[in-house]
Formats: structure tokens, sequence, C-alpha cells
């Protein structure tokens, strides 16, 4: 069976780009796959959170995962700071990394202009940690959202020369995108993000689906009711691709273009397929939190304890090809 990876930033709550450009693989994944999925609460640390906050949203988005459908039965769903070897890992992979690559991360380029103020080396040296956690289990494939194919790009490349330069330890990690490889936000312009302000949570209660519906963007021709538009440009109709059948998406494509209905009436339909998709992950949701931290922490912990010796046995070989000891404090 091949094993995959994945993780998820602990930066806020999910939304439906993260469940549609990478959880829908995650859940559909966990049935055919060895599974590894994590909270990636070291990535977090790039904007240094307050320390109980980042706790906080590491539970949450745990909480997150098991809603939308990930069994722990099937998968590994574990915490990456339980597991210090993507530490460790990250630090040997770095020395097999040019400064121009990293220089040239789309991501890091982006961020470094989101967070002016605080352009650390953890941010630069990101893809890094990525790649650490990606080959620590030695994962064939990763399911993400386009906004990660660079990256994946570089963890290839890395495990390459690691590779070249030690012989074969490494798989050159395949990428897997979605159906939706690249959600835009509320703004119908960047790309869905936590910390844009412009996304749609998988747990936003029906009144907030249907008032930030309201003010989602749609095609600009469309100033009137009577003014006719273009499906094809309109980020709205884009979700329907998502969300709502064929034959009734091209229904509303036609009547968008003969201004037959009205943005009002295509976003009230966007809402009831988007709302039947989430109310389940809801209710879930809701039981999960009756069981109380508990039982996520316990999830998380015993994840942690599997990926750990995962982890152990792929750093006892790293350490033997580059020349460290065999284990910390032992060996010849
Ligand atoms: N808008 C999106 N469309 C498709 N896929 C997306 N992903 C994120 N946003 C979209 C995918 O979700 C997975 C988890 O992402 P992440 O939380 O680790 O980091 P991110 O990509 O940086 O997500 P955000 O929401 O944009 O977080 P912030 O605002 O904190 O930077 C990844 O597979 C990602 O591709």
């Amino acid at each position: 069976m091949k094993r995959i990876f994945s993780g998820i930033q602990p930066t806020g709550s999910l939304h439906i780009g993260n469940y549609l450009g990478a959880m829908v693989n995650f859940l559909a994944l966990q049935e055919t796959r060895e599974a590894i999925y994590c909270v990636v609460d070291y990535h977090a640390l790039t904007i240094r959170p307050d320390p109980d906050r980042l706790r906080d949203r590491v539970r949450h988005v745990g909480l997150g995962y098991l809603a939308a459908g990930i069994d722990p039965e099937k998968a590994i769903l574990f915490r990456q700071s339980d597991v210090p070897e993507h530490a460790e890992l990250a630090w040997i992979l770095g020395c097999f990394t040019q400064i121009g690559e990293l220089s040239k991360m789309t991501q890091f380029k982006d961020k470094a202009r989101q967070h002016k103020e605080n352009v650390n080396a953890g941010l630069f040296t990101y893809p890094v940690l990525q790649a650490a956690d990606i080959l620590l289990y030695k994962a064939e494939e990763v399911p993400v959202g386009e906004d990660q194919a660079q990256h994946l790009e570089l963890s290839r490349d890395i495990a390459r020369r690691f590779n070249n330069h030690y012989g074969p330890t490494f798989p050159e990690p395949a990428t897997l995108l979605s159906q939706a490889p690249r959600v835009l936000g509320l703004d119908g312009e960047q790309k869905m993000s936590k910390s844009k302000n412009n996304e749609i949570g998988i747990l936003d209660p029906p009144e907030v689906i249907q008032q930030k519906l309201r003010i989602a963007k749609t095609d600009e021709a469309r100033q009137r009711r009577t003014d006719p538009g273009e499906p094809t440009r309109c980020n709205v109709f884009t979700w329907h691709t998502f969300f709502t059948p064929d034959a009734e998406r091209e229904e509303l494509a036609k009547g968008c273009r003969e201004a037959g209905i009205g943005c009002v009436d295509c976003k009230k339909v966007l809402f009831e397929r988007m709302n039947a998709v989430l109310a389940p992950i809801r209710e879930r949701h809701e039981e999960l939190k009756a069981k109380g931290w508990e039982y996520v922490d316990q999830v998380l912990l015993e994840g942690g304890r599997k990926a750990r010796a995962i982890a152990g046995e792929t750093m006892k070989e790293v350490r033997e090809k580059v020349g460290l000891l065999p284990e910390p404090g032992g060996g010849a």
C-alpha cells in the first residue's frame, strides 16, 4: 500500500479551500493508502503565535479533521511537534537545499510581503521543513492544493540530491491535486486563506454562510438584475462546480447569461448545495466536541506514537548514512 502524507497549519479555522483543495483527497485516500495526516504546529511558529492560542488551534484543527471525516482507525492523525524528528531531519535536509532555490519560492515572497515586520529565517526555510515532513515517512504521494506544488517540486529535488549523495533513501514524492486545486476567496481574486479574511469556514453556521455569500463577488458586468452575465467570469459560479450537480448548474448558467435569474437567486441555490455538504460536518463536530478535548488529545497522542515509530526508523537510517551516531547517545 502506498504511503501518503499531508499537513494543515493551525493558523485559523478550516475553510472550504482547505476542504476542497486538500481534505476531499485526504478522505478518499484514507480508504486506499497508508495515510498520515498532521497538524503542522512547528510551521505555524513562523508567525510567532500566542502559545495558548497555538495549542488551542492545534486541537481545533485536529477536531476539524475528525469532523470532516478523517478516521483515526484508518489514518494516522498527529501533531507535528509530538515527533521532534521533523526538526532534526529538516536541519539535515537544509544542508541539501540551496539559498537560491528557497529565494524563488512564491509562498515565501507572498508571506514576506504579508508580514513585512517579521521576515524570519523560519519563513525562508519553511519548504525544507515541509520536505522533512514528507520524507521522514518516505511518503510517495502528497495530496495538497496548487499553492504547495512548487514546494513539492523542491522536496523532490532535495530527495534526489540526498539519494545521489548517500544512495537510495527517499522516494521522490508525487503531487496529488484535487478537482479544486485553487479555490478563490469571497473577494473573487485571491486564494481563499485563513489569514486573508476572505474565507467560508467549514464550520460556519448557516446564517454566517448566507451573510458571507451575500457579499461574495460575482461577474462585475451584472450591475443590475436585468444585465446578462457570464458565468465563466464569476467566482460564485466556480464554487457551484464543486457543490452543484451538472444539470442544475447548466440551468443556472443559462439563467445568468439570459438574465433570467439574478445573482441573489444563484447564491441561494449555492447556499443550499453548500450547506448540504457542510451540515453533516457541523453535526459531527458538535458530537465530537461533546466528548471533550480529551478525545482529540487522545487521538493526536496515539497518532503521534505511531508516527514516531516510523520517523524513528527513517532517522536511524539517515543518521547512519550521514555519519551521525545511529541513535542519540548510543552507537559505537
Ligand atoms: N484556497 C485554497 N484552494 C485550494 N487548496 C487550498 N489549501 C489552502 N488554501 C487553499 C490547501 O489546504 C492545505 C492546508 O493548507 P495550510 O493550512 O497548511 O496552508 P495554506 O495553504 O497557507 O492555507 P491558508 O488558509 O492560506 O493559511 P494561511 O492563511 O495561514 O497561510 C494545503 O494542502 C493547501 O494547499
